[in-house]
């Protein structure tokens, strides 16, 4: 995978050189670099090689999807939202620099963005149709839609609740990412609910094993207050479904994209 995470960072590298103001820089490239997996743009990148197409064709979309994740790790950190002081390993934007500067930084990765998904090498239709669809996942029917959802803990939550915040709040943006890289590539609208298929259950499957990472590095009191799988249906049942919806994914893929680079990357992530 190192040759499009390669990619991916020098295409960063170069849009960060675009900012003008170097206060604003280098709290940009603090929220990008090291960066975390780059599992987002990673799977843009794998279903456009495994469609035998120029990784040129999908880079700037797959940059925008990881620019949006940036911003929603930035402003999911604030004190008013989640209120964590790390991030990857290293204190959060706003310890670092100050809550109205990780604020700014944010709006800014976010508005660029939707630059990089109308950039390159495609029709303009093909970059209407990615620039709509980052604007519905990303916006107040997907992301933002989940973490609204999520703001407010309760003492219980039911399945379908806990389903819902993750299909917005996780799923939505791994869906534009997929999405994308169908809709760069032309596929048919019968391989689109395909992907969409496999978005469904990659989001929630995505989540869920985090749930379960977390579930077993905290104490269970704290995450039976949270909208996690394990506190709703246990981590048993957690992990059944897990797997269950891994095979699904993989058996989905193999259809309509063969056991190739995508393939591989399913394997790696759940
Ligand atoms: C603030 C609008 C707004 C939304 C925030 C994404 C999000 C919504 C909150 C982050 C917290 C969280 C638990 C999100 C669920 C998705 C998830 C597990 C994100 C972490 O993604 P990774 O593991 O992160 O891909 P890296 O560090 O690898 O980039």
């Amino acid at each position: 995978m190192n040759i499009y995470i390669d990619l991916i960072n020098k295409h960063l590298k170069k849009y960060l050189q675009t900012i003008e103001n170097q206060q604003l820089q280098e709290l940009m490239e603090y929220s990008l670099f090291p960066g975390g997996k780059r599992f987002r743009p990673l799977l843009l990148l794998t279903l456009i090689d495994d469609c035998q197409l120029s990784l040129d064709l999908g880079i700037n979309a797959a940059c925008g999807v990881e620019m949006i994740h940036n911003y929603s790790l930035i402003h999911d950190d604030l004190p008013s939202m989640d209120n964590d002081d790390y991030r990857r390993g290293k204190l959060s934007v706003h310890k670092q620099f100050g809550e109205a500067l990780a604020i700014l930084a944010g709006d800014a990765l976010l508005t660029d963005s939707f630059k990089f998904f109308c950039k390159g090498d495609l029709d303009n239709d093909t970059k209407i149709k990615l620039v709509t669809l980052a604007a519905k996942n990303a916006g107040s029917n997907g992301m933002v839609y989940g973490q609204v959802l999520d703001m407010n803990p309760r003492d219980n939550y039911s399945l379908e609740d806990v389903k819902k915040i993750h299909l917005h709040k996780t799923k939505d943006l791994i869906s534009l990412s997929i999405m994308a890289g169908g809709l760069i590539a032309n596929f048919d609208d019968n391989k689109l609910s395909v992907l969409e298929e496999i978005s469904y259950y990659f989001g929630l499957a995505f989540q869920i094993k985090d749930d379960i990472d977390d579930y077993q590095e905290k104490s269970s009191d704290l995450i039976n207050q949270k909208a996690t799988y394990p506190a709703v249906v246990g981590l048993k049942e957690s992990k059944r479904i897990l797997i269950d919806y891994k095979n699904i994914i993989l058996n989905l893929t193999k259809n309509i994209l063969g056991e190739n680079k995508f393939y591989e990357l399913v394997t790696r992530v759940l």
